[in-house]
């Protein structure tokens, strides 16, 4: 079963800022005409009814999104980049290189998992009463690029847990039409298995959760994996052999597989229920009885006397899951936006809001005295938002500097630099080029 997966996903830069200027016969000196890029691409993952697992990311584990098209004369926009669309099976958890997760449980939710950059704006854009013919546009911006981590938990309303060779199997073969393999040895089942009981008005998907014994939750054995796929249960079957071949404690086996629950997350400790004692056949009739009105006595949660061999027990063990497991199912709550951690939520009408993450524009920049020459200070100045602006301009045009100058004034890191000593004149590394700063000069 292919229920993990990592892939690298990048959405599309932005395309530049054309810097253009009309021409025609009559005019002698056109006005700027160049047109702004367009956006790159977005990469969002959608969630697709028709696939089961993770197995496509091991051929194909590179998205990337388009580029947003170039600005171009004549005020000729570029067009936007197209949005690349990774499809994954219902119940698959998605968690950003940033830690942000997304669960996509109803068909159709789609998530935006990384932005396009934005298109840098022609020099159309930047004329205005003092620079009527600017020479400047800006670059386009690159795309949010990282690694998503997929992970798929299975949607299932039922979990049925207990130590190996318990019985698991052999009860999800008796009341679903499953048919997993059953064996007189630990560990016969090695991934989860699903069966659906069915009853007049509805239906109800139960997991066979195999593999758990102590140390699961740290990663023990196979359980650690599949306990995750525990999480998204409404109702819990918890298997308990009254008479294991192996002469250990029923009592201390249902402690085992207790803690280990509580110890993958305490929300699983506080599902419902139902402690199932199991291969009553086993036993005289009459010990069977005690041992269901003395476990009935010492546990919080209804006790059933089933088996797989007989049948016995079995139509009341259907009877109470129906029962007792709400009314909607994981799909129907997930679709209304309960989703097991309540993150990026379907709307109403099953599709989900789209929620786009965008990371605040950082804000950090340093400014620093680097040495001194010629008598007079150097300095540097740099920091993620600094980068940011740099990336935005091509100075060898014209008027970038100028302009650059004004937003690194905006920003507040030429008062700063002035706070410092900075003198006009100055050299000043900016993002790792050189240069002699003068803002006193207009820009
Ligand atoms: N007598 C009796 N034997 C049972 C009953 N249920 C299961 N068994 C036997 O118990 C053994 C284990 O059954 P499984 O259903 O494979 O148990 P499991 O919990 O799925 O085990 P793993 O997949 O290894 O974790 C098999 O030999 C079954 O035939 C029962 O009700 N009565
Ligand atoms: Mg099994």
């Amino acid at each position: 079963m292919f229920d993990r997966a990592t892939i690298e996903i990048r959405a599309g830069a932005g395309g530049n800022g054309s810097l253009s200027f009309r021409r025609e016969a009559h005019v002698p000196k056109g006005g700027p005409d160049g047109g702004d890029g367009g956006r790159g691409g977005d990469v969002v993952v959608r969630c697709d009814d028709s696939l089961r697992d993770l197995q496509a990311f091991r051929r194909r584990a590179h998205f990337r999104a388009d580029r947003g098209g170039h600005g171009e004369g004549n005020l000729r926009h570029g067009r936007d980049g197209q949005v690349t669309v990774i499809a994954v099976p219902p119940g698959t958890q998605v968690q950003r290189w940033d830690g942000t997760r997304y669960d996509l449980v109803a068909p159709g939710q789609e998530v935006e998992v990384a932005q396009g950059g934005s298109g840098g704006r022609g020099n159309k854009r930047f004329a205005g009463p003092t620079r009527q013919a600017p020479r400047l546009a800006e670059r386009g911006l690159p795309g949010e690029e990282g690694v998503l981590e997929l992970q798929l938990k299975l949607l299932a309303d039922v979990g049925l847990v207990g130590l190996p060779n318990a019985g698991k199997s052999s009860l999800l073969a008796r009341i679903t039409r499953a048919t997993p393999k059953v064996g007189a040895y630990p560990f016969t089942t090695l991934e989860p298995v699903l069966g659906t009981l069915h009853s007049d008005d509805r239906q109800l998907v139960i997991a066979d959760i195999p593999g758990l014994i102590e140390g699961a939750s740290t990663g023990l054995g196979l359980g650690h994996d599949f306990l995750a796929h525990v999480e998204r249960t409404r109702l819990l079957v918890h298997l308990v052999e009254l008479a294991p071949a192996d002469g250990s404690s029923p009592e201390a086996n249902h402690a085992t597989i207790e803690r280990e629950l509580e110890l993958h997350d305490p929300r699983l400790a506080s599902l419902p229920r139902l402690v199932a004692l199991c291969k009553a056949d086993l036993l005289a009739p009459e010990a069977g009885e005690a041992a269901l009105a003395e476990w009935s006595a010492r546990v919080d949660h209804p006790v059933l006397l089933v088996s797989s061999a007989t049948g016995k027990g079995l139509e009341g063990l259907r009877r109470e899951l129906l029962r007792r497991v709400p009314l909607e199912s994981v799909r129907d709550a997930a679709a209304a936006g309960v989703g097991a951690d309540g993150e990026a939520g379907a709307g109403e009408s099953g599709v989900a809001e789209y929620r786009v993450f965008r990371p605040a524009a950082p804000r950090e920049w340093t400014v620093e005295r680097t040495g001194r020459s010629d008598g007079r200070d150097q300095w540097r100045v740099g920091g993620p938002a600094v980068d940011r602006v740099i990336a935005r301009y091509d100075l060898e045009q014209e008027d970038a500097l100028a302009h650059m100058e004004g937003r690194l004034r905006g920003m507040g890191i030429i008062a700063a630099l002035e706070a410092e000593g900075f003198q006009p004149g100055d050299d000043v590394d900016i993002g790792g080029v050189v240069f002699e700063l003068d803002p006193g000069a207009p820009i």
